[in-house]
């Protein structure tokens, strides 16, 4: 009889490559002597550490898929994940950091870029040298990125730019901004462009205040009639597949991060119920407690089973943007559904930061909302088999 293993019951090691599983370990070894130590302080005071980009990219951490050319790795989209769910066991905020910088500002840059843009900042954003953020989100156009109201306008040699995007991961702290506008020059069609730091006209102010994801700083990014030189412009894409192409990797991503957060208070759960005696044993030797146990370890094994699915037609090309909303959607919100289960089952320690679990909940509560909504995602899915479109 084949052995049974609780923490991985499908056997997701025994799917793996050689080289999938050494990225895994290295960046499970990166979490736990970089990250964990400093995520509760972090958390408790709303602080992000820069330096964590610098970090990571010591780590290779930083766009992974990106082609060793332009300072990336060139490994698959599987590695890519693994190395997602490692950060996001820790913290979510985290993994936002990484993955904003990896998905949404390498990723479009080396996709739809010149070669000269592609040859001075990847491999800067590579190393985490350079910080970088994305910009679609605005405060009248959330779920409706098409509503957006930033402007560009054509000028001798360049654009002028004028707008506001908000909640917008790493800003305050970014040297690199990809920013998505109407371009009147392109018949008000969606264009690319790349902002950096020191502008004139260009901020970045922090929001403050955020219950969730305090350890991953969010701010707007102010546009007053910046200028910017053609060479800006991201040339190879327009429309709203440019900001899309981007959103399909970092949805991906998230589809393997949210199942590491969710793994950490599951595995929490399950220690505490060892440990701690009520009525003279413990609190694991309940049925209503090993039932939960049982419920988050299969909902995670499929979980882990159709993030590695999604991987592999991701590498081979195959992966509809409907497929990627499925994973998206489901492994946030069995995540969100799992983490408010281990905080109940930890009682009232589960309120406490001396264990990760009601963090992890609080996280995923915004990992359920960015990147498309639960029921964005599910109106997606509503419309590819439908037919019928019920977002307007
Ligand atoms: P729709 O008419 O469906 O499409 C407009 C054009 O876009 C194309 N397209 C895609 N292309 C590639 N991949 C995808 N996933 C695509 N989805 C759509 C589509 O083919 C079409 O192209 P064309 O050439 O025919 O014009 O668009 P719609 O305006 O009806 O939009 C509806 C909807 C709901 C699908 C969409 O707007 C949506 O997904 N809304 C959610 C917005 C969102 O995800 N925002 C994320 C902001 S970034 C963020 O949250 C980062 S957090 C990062 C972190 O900290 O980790
Ligand atoms: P809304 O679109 O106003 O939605 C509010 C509610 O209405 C949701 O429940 C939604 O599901 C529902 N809803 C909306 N439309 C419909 C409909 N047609 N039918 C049914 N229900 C509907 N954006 C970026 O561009 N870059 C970033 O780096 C970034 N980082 C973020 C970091 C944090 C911490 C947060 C909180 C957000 C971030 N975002 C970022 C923004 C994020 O993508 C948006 O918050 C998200 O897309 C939802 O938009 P909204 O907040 O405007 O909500």
């Amino acid at each position: 009889l084949a052995a049974f293993d609780w923490a991985d019951p499908l056997r997701l090691e025994d799917q793996l490559s050689e080289d999938e599983r050494m990225l895994r370990d290295a960046a499970a070894a990166f979490a736990a002597d970089c990250l964990a130590p400093r995520i509760r302080d972090a958390y408790r005071e709303e602080h992000t550490d820069p330096g964590i980009f610098r970090e990571m990219g010591g780590g290779r951490l930083l766009g992974p898929t990106i082609p060793e050319d332009y300072g990336g790795l060139g490994a698959g989209y599987v590695a890519y994940g693994l190395i997602a769910r490692e950060v996001e066991r820790i913290d979510s905020g985290y993994r936002s950091m990484m993955s904003v910088q990896s998905s949404l500002v390498m990723y479009p840059i080396h996709a739809y870029g010149s070669e000269a843009q592609k040859r001075r900042l990847l491999p800067a954003l590579a190393a985490g040298e350079l910080i970088g953020c994305f910009g679609l989100t605005e405060p009248d156009a959330g779920s409706d990125p098409a509503g957006m109201r930033t402007r560009a306008r054509k000028v001798a040699g360049g654009y002028v730019l004028d707008g506001t995007k908000t909640w917008i991961s790493n800003a305050p702290i970014a040297d690199v901004f990809v920013v998505w506008a109407r371009s009147e020059a392109h018949e008000g069609r969606i264009r690319g462009f790349v902002l950096e730091k020191g502008m004139k006209g260009l901020s970045a102010p922090r929001i403050d205040g955020k219950l969730s994801l305090r350890a991953s700083v969010t701010g707007q990014i102010v546009m007053e009639g910046v200028v910017v030189p053609e060479e800006a412009l991201l040339p190879g894409v327009e429309g709203l597949k440019g900001p899309f192409g981007c959103l399909n990797r970092a949805r991906y991503g998230i589809s393997w991060g949210v199942m590491g957060a969710a793994e950490a208070c599951w595995h929490t759960a399950r220690q505490y119920g060892l440990d701690r005696r009520q009525f003279g044993r413990p609190l694991a030797q309940n049925q209503i407690f090993q039932k939960k146990l049982a419920d988050m370890q299969t909902e995670i094994a499929l979980g882990l089973q159709g993030a590695l699915a999604l991987g592999r037609m991701m590498e081979r090309g195959r992966a509809a943007p409907e497929a990627i909303s499925l994973m998206k959607r489901n492994n946030c919100g069995k995540a969100l559904a799992i983490a408010r289960e281990a905080r109940d089952m930890l009682g009232g320690n589960g309120i406490s930061d001396a264990f990760p679990v009601m963090r992890h909940m609080i996280n995923l509560e915004t990992v359920n909302t960015y990147e498309g909504t639960h029921d964005i995602h599910a109106l997606i899915l509503g419309r590819a088999q439908t037919g019928l479109q019920a977002f307007h």
